[in-house]
């Protein structure tokens, strides 16, 4: 699907520099619209021709025929797209509890995490899970209030409930005109315009804010404005001064300010109607920083070349891809690289940009970039591939401890070998699965998350 879908332009012939990149995981409590906000961006950034709907399995991030089934993520899914001159990694992430460790490892190794709340239920476990993920590793966040044309969805309250539970530091930049089925666009309260619903077409430009939002607007304005000034030495000055700040130094200083992680903006918008798409990417490329920025997730030093696997593919027809970020260095094809963990060499064949299920080949990607490469020898979720042997540490990726266990055995006899290597491929692409024999009764154990 994915495959037909897609426009030509995103193939991905040189490798982008490090200051363009901007590194993503889309993450959330599950079914607050993550995969929907994925779809819409691609879309609205010309990445696809079409605006996939989750019940219609048409999305280029669930592409499992599973995850078509349940229209639901099952497993972390990478998808790119080009917005403002920027290429956008996004990492589309399983919200359910059982499925976390995809959501746990794609945080590892992004400069931004974009938290999709529902306007209806605001914080739920899993945002506060992820949240508490995010800060360890000092990522820039951004939160998007979504579904607000569900009934009994309040933006303001889904706001109070992550201001409350997330940080007081969270704050609005978007709001919404109207409500439920009456709502018809969002306000863009840093540049001052306003979108209208696009009903599930792109995005047009912005238009002027209606005049009877404007006492709204002028008071979540100002939230904002002293939200931000309180960063920044210098505009606080002015602004106690009395002084009118221009949209732009606002808006400069707000970036420095989500770049820091010290203030966390919260948009808004209907993910399978497309609308507050544009607003939300202008945010993710102003926001995010890139890897130049932020510098290396991992740090391993004394190399030219390193790249982390945080997530394994077992496809059936093209075998097991790794998917990795580039640490360091340029990862072009036909490099030999040593795997940390093994200390065994890896020829690299070809390596790939992904989009969904659908693979293209790349020369050579560079410093803060995601790919993957098909066909390794040994090379599992974790490890780290180095242009030379180095003696420093793996570094790790804190998977939650299993919470249950089950006997299992083949349903045939004789089917022992085929459960197996079923099973091994599960536990190659779900870290949080482990496989083991049970020393006294024999029985092969699987345990996992609930
Ligand atoms: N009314 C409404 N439905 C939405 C919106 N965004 C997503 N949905 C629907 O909500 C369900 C869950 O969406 P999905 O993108 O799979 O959520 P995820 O689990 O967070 O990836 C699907 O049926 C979507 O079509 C929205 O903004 N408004
Ligand atoms: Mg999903």
């Amino acid at each position: 699907m994915a495959a037909q879908t897609a426009s030509p332009g995103r193939n991905q012939r040189m490798a982008v520099e490090p200051g363009k990149i901007r590194n993503v995981a889309v993450v959330g409590h599950r079914g607050t619209g993550k995969t929907s906000l994925v779809e819409a961006m691609l879309f609205q950034a010309g990445a696809t021709n079409r605006l996939g709907v989750v019940e219609a399995g048409s999305t280029v991030s669930d592409w499992d025929e599973d995850e078509q089934k349940r229209q639901m993520s099952l497993a972390a899914s990478v998808c790119n797209l080009e917005w403002q001159g920027r290429k956008i990694n996004l990492v589309d992430t399983p919200g359910d509890a059982g499925f976390q460790g995809d959501a746990i490892a794609a945080l590892r190794v992004v400069e931004g995490a974009l938290f999709v709340l529902s306007a209806v239920m605001g914080v739920e476990v899993q945002t506060s899970r992820l949240w508490q993920r995010a800060e360890e590793h000092d990522l820039s966040r951004v939160l998007f209030v979504n579904m607000l044309d569900r009934e009994r969805a309040d933006f303001f309250r889904a706001l109070e409930s992550a201001r409350a539970q997330l940080s007081d530091r969270c704050v609005a930049i978007h709001l919404p005109i109207g409500a439920e089925h009456e709502l018809t666009g969002i306000v863009d309260l840093l540049h001052m315009c306003a979108y209208m619903d696009p009903e599930g077409q792109r995005e047009s430009g912005p238009t002027d804010i209606p005049a009877e939002l404007q006492d709204q607007v002028n008071e979540y304005r100002e939230k904002l404005l002293d939200a931000v000034v309180e960063t920044d030495e210098g505009l606080m000055e002015r602004y106690l001064d009395g002084q009118e700040l221009g949209v732009e130094e606002v808006a400069h200083a707000l970036k420095e300010a989500v770049t820091r992680g010290e203030v966390f903006p919260v948009a808004c918008g209907v993910a399978s109607k497309n609308l507050g798409t544009t607003a939300l990417l202008d945010l993710l490329v102003e926001g995010v920083p890139s890897p130049a920025k932020k510098g290396e997730p991992v740090e391993i030093p004394n190399t030219k070349i390193a790249a982390f696997v945080f997530k394994t593919i077992a496809d059936p027809f093209a075998g097991r891809i790794n998917v990795f970020r580039v640490l360091h260095g340029t990862v072009g094809g036909d490099a030999n690289l040593v795997n940390l963990r093994t200390h065994g060499k890896e020829r690299i064949g070809q390596v790939l940009v992904l989009q969904g299920k659908d693979h293209t080949q790349t020369p050579e990607l560079s410093t803060g970039d995601i790919g993957a490469v098909a066909k390794l020898k040994d090379v599992a979720t974790g490890d780290v591939l180095l242009d030379h042997e180095e003696p420093v540490e793996l570094p790790k990726i804190d998977f939650p401890e299993p919470v249950m266990s089950f006997a299992i055995t083949p349903k045939a006899k004789g089917d022992e070998e085929k459960m197996a290597a079923g099973l091994r491929r599960l536990a190659e692409e779900d870290p949080t699965i482990q496989l083991r024999r049970d020393q006294q009764t024999g029985e092969q154990l699987l345990s996992g998350l609930s």
